[in-house]
C-alpha cells in the first residue's frame, strides 16, 4: 500500500490480509508462530510495523517499553486523539489474527484518509502494544499498563523461563528500563480507546455476522503454583511411603477442572503451564509448578472461584504431606465498553449493513489496562469455529474487508464526549 494518492487497487481487506501474512512470517520457531515481549523477532515485527505507519502518512516510534506508535495528526497539530490498537506480541505456537488484525487494520484506516487527503477534527494514533500475552513474563498488558501510567516497575525484576530479568531484556532490546514511565499519556490527550479485534469465540459465526460490539472484557486471575514432595527411586520407594508432587499436582489440576466444570455460572478454569523436576523416568516427582487461569463473568464470581480453588489445593497439599507455595501473578478486573462507543461502534455496523450484536468478551484485551486513561470501545470480527490461541485461527476475508470498513466508519464519523471538547479536560 502507498500513500499519496495511488489508486486503490485492491481492498481494505486484501491489504490487510497481505500484511498478516508478512507478520506472521516473524516468529522465533521454525514452522510455528512465537513472537514473545521482548525478542529480537518482536523488534524486527515492529520495524516492520513502523515502516507501515510511516506509508501511512504517520509520525512513528517505538516508545519507552516496546510499543510501536503511529499518529496522524488532524485538522489542527497537536489535538487530542483517538486512540486505535492492539497488540503485536503473540503466545506460542499462535494463529496469525490475535493482535495483528487490530493493528494492521488500524493502519489501513489511516491510509485510506491519507490517499484520500482527508483530516479529521481530532488526531488518530494507531499503537501496537508489546506485551499483551504475558507469555515471556508472569506478568500482562505490559506495554498498555504502561500507557496508561499504571506499570508496575516491580515487574522489571521478573525473569523469563531461561532467567532473564525483564531490566535486562530491555537493555537488549534497545531500550532504557528507567525510562519506562515515559510511555505514559495523560487522559486528555486521549478521547478513546478502540479496539477491532477476532472474538477469539464461536458465537458471531453461531449468529451468522461478520461483526459485533463488545459489552465488557472478562477479567482474569492467573496464579503460580508449586507443589514440594520427596524425590525418590521409582523402583524401592513404596506407593504408601511417597510424596509425589507430580501425581499430587495432577489431583490439584482434576479438582480445578471439576469445580470449574460444574460451576453454572461461566466459570473457566485453565492450568497451561506443568514442570515436574527432577524430570527423569525413574524419579519420583520431587517438586511441580504451574500455572492456574481463571476468568467468570464478573469480578465477584471469579474472586470467590480463586477463594475456593485455593482451599481445595491447600486440602489435597496437606493430605498428601505436600509443601505448597501459591501465589497471585496477574490479576485484571472486568473491564465494560463506553455505552457512548458501543452507540457509535453500533451505529457504524449498521450503516454498513449488517445486525448489530453485541457480546461479552471471555478473553483479556489491552482495553482492561487503557480503561484506566480512556473510556474503550471493540469491535469483535468473526473467527472460524472460534478458534484461537492456535494455529488453525482463521478470518474470512470477507470478515477481514468487513471489519476494516467498520473501524473506517467509526472513526470518520467519530464524535467525542462533550467533556473533551471544553479546554478544561484535565489529565
Ligand atoms: O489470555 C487472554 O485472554 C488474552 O488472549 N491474552
Ligand atoms: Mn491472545
Ligand atoms: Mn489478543
Amino acid at each position: 500500500m502507498t500513500a499519496g494518492n495511488a489508486v486503490q487497487t485492491s481492498s481494505l481487506g486484501e491489504q490487510i490480509l497481505g500484511r498478516i501474512n508478512a507478520l506472521a512470517a516473524i516468529s522465533e520457531e521454525a514452522g510455528k508462530l512465537t513472537r514473545v515481549y521482548l525478542s529480537k523477532e518482536l523488534r524486527e515485527a515492529a520495524e516492520l510495523i513502523l515502516g507501515w505507519m510511516r506509508e501511512a502518512g504517520m509520525n512513528a516510534h517505538l516508545d519507552a517499553i516496546g510499543n510501536v506508535c503511529g499518529r496522524y495528526e488532524g485538522e489542527q497539530a497537536g489535538a487530542p486523539c483517538l486512540m486505535l490498537g492492539s497488540h503485536y506480541d503473540t503466545v506460542r505456537d499462535a494463529g496469525k489474527w490475535d493482535g495483528p488484525l487490530g493493528v494492521i487494520t488500524a493502519i489501513a484506516c489511516v491510509a485510506d484518509l491519507n490517499r484520500h487527503g482527508k483530516r479529521l477534527p481530532f488526531a488518530i494514533e494507531v499503537v501496537g502494544f508489546a506485551d499483551e500475552e504475558g507469555v515471556r513474563f508472569a506478568s500482562t498488558l505490559l506495554g498498555s499498563r504502561a500507557v496508561a501510567g499504571t506499570f508496575d516497575e516491580g515487574v522489571l525484576n521478573t525473569r523469563d523461563r531461561e532467567g532473564v530479568s525483564m531490566r535486562d531484556a530491555l537493555i537488549t532490546f534497545g531500550l532504557d528500563p528507567d525510562h519506562v514511565g515515559a510511555a505514559a499519556r495523560a487522559r486528555r490527550e486521549l478521547l478513546a480507546y478502540l479496539e477491532l479485534h477476532i472474538e477469539q469465540g464461536p458465537v458471531l459465526e453461531a449468529q451468522d455476522l461478520p461483526v459485533g460490539v463488545v459489552s465488557a472484557i472478562a477479567g482474569a486471575t492467573r496464579l503460580a503454583a508449586r507443589l514440594t514432595g520427596m524425590a525418590g527411586h521409582a523402583g524401592t520407594v513404596p506407593m504408601a511411603l511417597r510424596r509425589d508432587a507430580l501425581t499430587g499436582a495432577a489431583e490439584c489440576i482434576g479438582a480445578i477442572e471439576e469445580f470449574c466444570r460444574t460451576d453454572a455460572n461461566g466459570l473457566v478454569g485453565t492450568v497451561g503451564y506443568i514442570h515436574a523436576t527432577p524430570g527423569a523416568t525413574n524419579v519420583i516427582p520431587g517438586e511441580v509448578s504451574f500455572t492456574i487461569d481463571v476468568r467468570a463473568p464478573t469480578d465477584m464470581h471469579r474472586k470467590r472461584a480463586v477463594g475456593e480453588i485455593v482451599r481445595r489445593i491447600e486440602a489435597i497439599a496437606g493430605r498428601r504431606q505436600l509443601v505448597l507455595q501459591i501465589d497471585v501473578t496477574h490479576e485484571n478486573r472486568t473491564a465494560p465498553c463506553a455505552p457512548w462507543l458501543k452507540e457509535q461502534i453500533a451505529q457504524a455496523i449498521d450503516a454498513q449493513g449488517f445486525s448489530v450484536f453485541e457480546l461479552p468478551s471471555g478473553a483479556g484485551h489491552d482495553g482492561m489496562a487503557m480503561i484506566d486513561v480512556a473510556d474503550v470501545g471493540m469491535i469483535f470480527v468473526r473467527c472460524r469455529g472460534g478458534i484461537s490461541h492456535h494455529p488453525a485461527e482463521h478470518v474470512e476475508l470477507a470478515d477481514v474487508d468487513a471489519g476494516a470498513r467498520v473501524l473506517l466508519r467509526v472513526v470518520e464519523n467519530f464524535r467525542p464526549r462533550e467533556c473533551h471538547l471544553s479546554p478544561q479536560v484535565t489529565g
